[in-house]
């Protein structure tokens, strides 16, 4: 066999592309919806699952991977719920501020893929690297909370420009900051016209089922294509 095209790795960008396009064709051929859900630390990432499994009904079968430098807190915070959840801890592997393809695959491949329709894959708190890399999802998300401030759109521009569904999160709390949320979400879509933002409060509930709807519709389109 001759071929005319040989592919050279040049990077660690196009190495982890490499591998997160087959985490995308392991997820595909089970069937599983993957969603990189990203976040500076406290914007809500761990309390929006909660309140998502709480409310997502019996139909869809969800499985977490959460991704911490170190700990099992936030898995230990989900261990109420009947979903499978792996943890992986990156400060044993350099302690990167990221998830990368590599070590979601690994943690993917020792879940039993049949027992779930939807993943939910929670990155580093951190609103910058884990932008960069692909991991294999289908939908990148952002969980942002008000209190970071309308002007972080302007000022960390890659997260919101990768993302298609923008949450804005803690809602409860605009009442007392200085905070105007359509400023934000006027920021949010100079960065990316085409995002979905919504707006919730995990912690009271507001919101909570424009968000349900919204995933239920994403995963039915992913389930036809
Ligand atoms: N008032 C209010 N508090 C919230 C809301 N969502 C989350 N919180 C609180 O914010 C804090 C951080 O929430 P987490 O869910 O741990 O945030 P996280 O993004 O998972 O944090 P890391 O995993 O460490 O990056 C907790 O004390 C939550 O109870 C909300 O909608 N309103
Ligand atoms: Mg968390």
């Amino acid at each position: 066999m001759t071929r005319d095209k040989i592919e050279i790795i040049t990077d660690v960008l196009d190495a982890n592309r490499v591998v997160a396009e087959e985490n995308r064709r392991i997820l595909k051929q089970a069937g599983v919806f993957a969603i990189n859900l990203m976040g500076s630390p406290g914007s809500g990432k761990t309390r929006v699952l909660e309140r998502t499994l709480e409310n997502i009904g019996n139909k869809i079968r969800a499985g977490i991977i959460q991704g911490d430098i170190t700990t099992t807190l936030d898995s230990e915070r989900l261990m109420k719920f009947e979903v499978p959840v792996v943890q992986i801890n990156t400060e044993p592997f350099g302690g990167d501020c990221h998830l990368g393809a590599n070590l979601v695959q690994r943690a993917v491949k020792s879940m039993d893929l049949s027992q779930i329709g939807l993943l939910f894959i929670e990155n580093v708190g951190n609103l910058v690297c884990p932008a960069e890399f692909d991991i294999g999802e289908n939908l990148k998300m952002l969980v942002f909370s008000v209190t970071e401030g309308e002007e972080k759109p302007l000022k960390y521009p890659l997260m919101f420009r990768e993302c298609g569904v923008v949450l804005i999160n803690k809602i409860d709390l605009l009442k007392h900051l200085n905070v105007k949320i359509d400023h934000l979400t006027q920021n949010i879509r100079r960065i990316n016209p085409g995002a979905e933002v919504l707006r919730l409060s995990a912690e009271t509930g507001e919101g909570v089922d424009e968000w349900i709807s919204f995933l239920k519709d994403r995963i039915n389109l992913y389930r036809a294509s």
